[in-house]
């Protein structure tokens, strides 16, 4: 089956999904209003994303099983595939408002919708419920389905857990670029979106697959973590030098203070007089002070060490998928599949 038809057959499932979650809320016979407002909030947020997260436990099952998926298996495959969306959905609405974003996906952030402002907040708690409905309706009577309860909240609590270095590293009020170094970083790279974006497909996958051997999951997460890592430097380096038409966001991170892989790597070459500058105005809102610290991040070729960094990273994890054993059950291809969505990646 072409990308193109994949693609459409698990868009077609997102609208089964609506209509399941908002059928829960209509047989509480809560009033027409809060359906709609709910619908609103699905379809402003859930969808219009590159849907990488959710295809790949569909590509990682039909790898690990050969292709030889039922027509149910993977009915069930894309239904994992949005309740990650559906996870994501609620990380971005909440993480818009913690970086005080505009835009996303091209639309403005939710709670910058007429009307909407803090209730953004229990819209992402209900997104996450959502994904627990999910999981009841779909697959309660499945002997893996407490492993898909687990796995889902212990990402989540990782994602928090990285959500509160990213944010704590970075006070609003108080610049202390002294506070930052790479290792910080990694952490909160791994932390925020690695577990989420690539360790949670594959595993999904994995536990639809029957496979319980804890050794094939250390094996995936061993290659998969550096991945996200490598993912989320190029969202850092996007948030900089990326076209806001074509990520769809607004970068805000030399504004909001953040722990970035730029920052970092600028402070690690700077001079006396251009780590003063960078003192001076990282961290603020007012665009002239933006503009001097991508002066400074300009002048030290930041751009051009990126680029080493993703042919660096693009060499070294594809080497740790060449290492995979070929008996293997995880198979190269997951990864490398993963590794071609991403690598040089525009959006
Ligand atoms: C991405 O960080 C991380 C998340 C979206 C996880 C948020 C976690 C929560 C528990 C709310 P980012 O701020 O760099 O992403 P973006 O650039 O897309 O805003
Ligand atoms: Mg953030
Ligand atoms: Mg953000
Ligand atoms: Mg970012």
């Amino acid at each position: 089956m072409s990308k193109e038809s994949d693609k459409q057959e698990f868009l077609k499932v997102f609208q089964i999904l609506v209509e399941e979650f908002l059928d829960l809320v209509r047989e509480y016979k809560f009033p027409t209003e809060s359906v709609e407002w709910i619908k609103k909030n699905l379809y402003h947020n859930v969808s219009g994303g590159k849907l990488n997260r959710g295809l790949s436990v569909v590509d990682t099952l039909k790898i690990v099983k050969n292709n030889k998926v039922s027509e149910e298996e993977l009915f069930k495959a894309r239904v994992l595939g949005w309740c990650i969306e559906w996870l994501q959905a609620f990380f971005l609405v909440a993480d818009d408002i913690m970086d005080q974003s505009i835009t996303r996906r091209g639309k403005p952030c939710w709670y910058r919708m007429d009307g909407v402002g803090n209730i953004a907040i229990n819209d992402a708690f209900i997104l996450e419920s959502a994904v627990y409905c999910f999981l009841k309706k779909h697959f309660r009577n499945e002997p893996y389905y407490i492993d898909l309860i687990e796995l889902f909240h212990e990402t989540t609590f990782q994602t928090e857990l990285g959500q509160l270095l990213d944010l704590t590293t970075a006070p609003e009020d108080h610049v202390d670029l002294s506070k930052f170094n790479l290792e910080k970083h990694r952490f909160i790279v791994i932390f925020k979106t690695a577990f989420y974006s690539f360790y949670l497909p594959v595993a999904l996958a994995l536990r639809m697959s029957g496979i319980k051997e804890e050794s094939a999951y250390k094996q995936a997460k061993d290659i998969l973590i550096p991945l996200g890592e490598y993912f989320q430097i190029q969202d850092d380096y996007l948030d900089c030098y990326g076209d806001p038409d074509v990520i769809g966001k607004i970068g805000t991170d030399i504004e909001d203070n953040k722990c970035s892989w730029l920052i970092n790597q600028a402070l690690d070459k700077a001079s006396p007089e251009q780590r003063k500058l960078l003192d001076e105005n990282y961290g603020k809102k007012n665009p002239e002070n933006v503009a001097i610290v991508k002066k400074i991040f300009r002048d030290l070729e930041i751009e051009a060490l990126f680029k080493k960094y993703e042919d660096d990273s693009y060499s070294r994890i594809n080497k740790l998928i060449s290492q995979l054993d070929d008996k293997s059950v995880l198979k190269r291809e997951i990864f490398t599949t993963f590794m071609d969505k991403i690598y040089k990646r525009t959006k």
